[in-house]
């Protein structure tokens, strides 16, 4: 039997919302981890034992690990047993195509080559990072060219001297400490040996199952299960502008329908947000662009909702107009519950809600008012806006728009006057003329 190798030093390069927690829980397993970084603050505020990013449950793991002596950031790469890439993979647009987006591996492309000067014989290399199908082997193509002394999988199969494979990350922002362990992996190694030394690695860590499999089918899984998310969301969305039009309460059919013992529906919203959902559907569209007609479909419903949303105010200022011929626009106050991407969290990046609240504030003549518990100033580029508090903005606005379901909106106070609930927060007000 072989025997599992220990990994004494490890090298985490990208310390964002996935490499820090994944580099800190290493350095918590007692096992040297360097963090690597280009950002010179993210390295400065790491060494500090401090982190620059949101999560909770994170600062101390980190604190103790840099304490301890495990957790080091740096902005080079330095010799390690294992190498986990968990740099950014956004989409770009090319000149000629705004229809669809493409993945940009560039980050992923110069982590690698920063990689390759310091790998030596029995390195493993674990790309992380959400990916387009066949990245990994072309990470491969990369690093054999960048280092001709060494021998990698596409070339000598299991007796390479490197070991290359593809674990994706999968946990849910908020509760990534905890997933981080208890999650189920899935490996995808060039070769099985890869793939084992991979999984020796993570059984460091993770206390889920690792599901062994080839780079290419891990690669895939992954966008798979943002790609189901997004579809079953674009389905609830659709559902949603279907019953506003047939004067049905979208939230009570679809909380009918999902007592059926095989439909479990998700919930409409003002749109998908994040880093994650939003974006990976479109690594398997661009890669596939004839055979993923309802991943684009999905995507359009997703994306076009703000705009949905906007109309659905529009129209409920014109109707507060009509029934209050002594006002005019300018005096009328609405007030946005809600701007971060999801519920509970301070995340503003690819925030539906924030963009509705921003085209809100450039669009409307009167005051516009902002609820968002979890924040204590708003972005500095957004002008006209007012951060209040929930109390003052149910006094004084006249149309009240949910976006975002925090749990402070969810109490049993429900604003009076018009309401546009993207949520179903306040759904039992009747749909028609929310007027209370
Ligand atoms: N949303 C809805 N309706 C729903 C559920 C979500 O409108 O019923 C919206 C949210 O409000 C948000 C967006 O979708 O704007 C995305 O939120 P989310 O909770 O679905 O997902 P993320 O982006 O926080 O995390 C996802 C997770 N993937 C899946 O659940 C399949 C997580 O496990 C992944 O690790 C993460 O993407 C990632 O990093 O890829």
């Amino acid at each position: 039997m072989n025997k599992k190798k220990i990994f004494s030093k490890i090298c985490v390069l990208g310390l964002g919302y996935i490499g820090l927690p994944t580099a800190a829980m290493f350095a918590s397993r007692e096992r040297s981890v360097i963090g690597v970084d280009i950002n010179q603050s993210t390295v400065d505020t790491v060494n500090l034992g401090q982190i620059h990013i949101v999560e909770p449950g994170l600062e101390g793991v980190v604190h103790t690990a840099v304490n301890k002596g495990f957790l080091y950031a740096s902005n080079v790469p330095l010799a390690a047993d294992a190498f986990l890439i968990a740099v950014p993979t956004p989409i770009q647009f090319l000149d000629g195509d705004e229809m669809l987006p493409q993945p940009n591996l560039s980050y992923i492309k110069a982590a690698t080559q920063s990689i390759s000067l310091v790998l030596k014989k029995g390195d493993l290399v674990v790309l992380e990072s959400t990916s387009p199908v066949g990245t990994t082997e072309q990470v491969a193509e990369w690093l054999a060219a960048a280092r001709p002394d060494l021998t990698f999988p596409q070339s000598h199969g299991s007796a390479s001297d490197i070991r290359i494979a593809y674990c994706p990350e999968r946990v849910l922002p908020g509760q990534v400490i905890r997933e981080l362990i208890t999650n189920d992996r899935v490996i995808g190694g060039m070769t099985n040996a890869c793939s084992n030394l991979a999984a020796d690695l993570y059984s460091i860590l993770v206390e889920g199952k690792c599901h062994l499999t080839n780079a290419k089918t891990a690669e895939m899984a992954k966008l798979t299960e943002n790609s189901c998310r997004d579809v079953q969301i674009a389905f609830a969305n659709e559902l949603s502008i279907i019953c506003d039009e047939l004067d049905i309460n979208v939230w009570e059919l679809i909380s009918l329908s999902n007592r059926h013992p095989r439909v479990n529906i998700l919930n409409p919203g003002p749109g998908v947000g994040g880093h994650c959902i939003a974006v990976d559907p479109w690594f398997i569209i661009s890669k596939t662009p004839d055979k993923s007609p309802l991943i684009r479909a999905a995507r359009n419903v997703n994306d076009s909702k703000p705009k949905w949303v906007i109309n659905q105010i529009d129209k409920a200022l014109l109707e507060f107009l009509k029934e209050n011929p002594d006002k005019s626009m300018t005096d009328v106050i609405v007030a946005c519950y809600g701007l971060t991407f999801k519920a509970n969290i301070d995340d503003l990046r690819e925030s539906p809600a924030l963009q509705i609240t921003i085209d809100l504030s450039y669009g409307h003549q009167g005051r516009v008012l902002v609820v968002e518990p979890n924040i204590d100033s708003l972005p500095r580029e957004i002008p006209n806006l007012e951060l209040v508090s929930k109390e003052k903005a149910f006094e004084m606005a006249h149309i009240h728009v949910l976006l975002v379901d925090h749990v402070e909106f969810k109490k049993q106070d429900i604003p009076v006057g018009k309401i546009v609930d993207t949520r179903g927060v306040w759904r039992n007000v009747s749909v028609s003329n929310r007027t209370r």
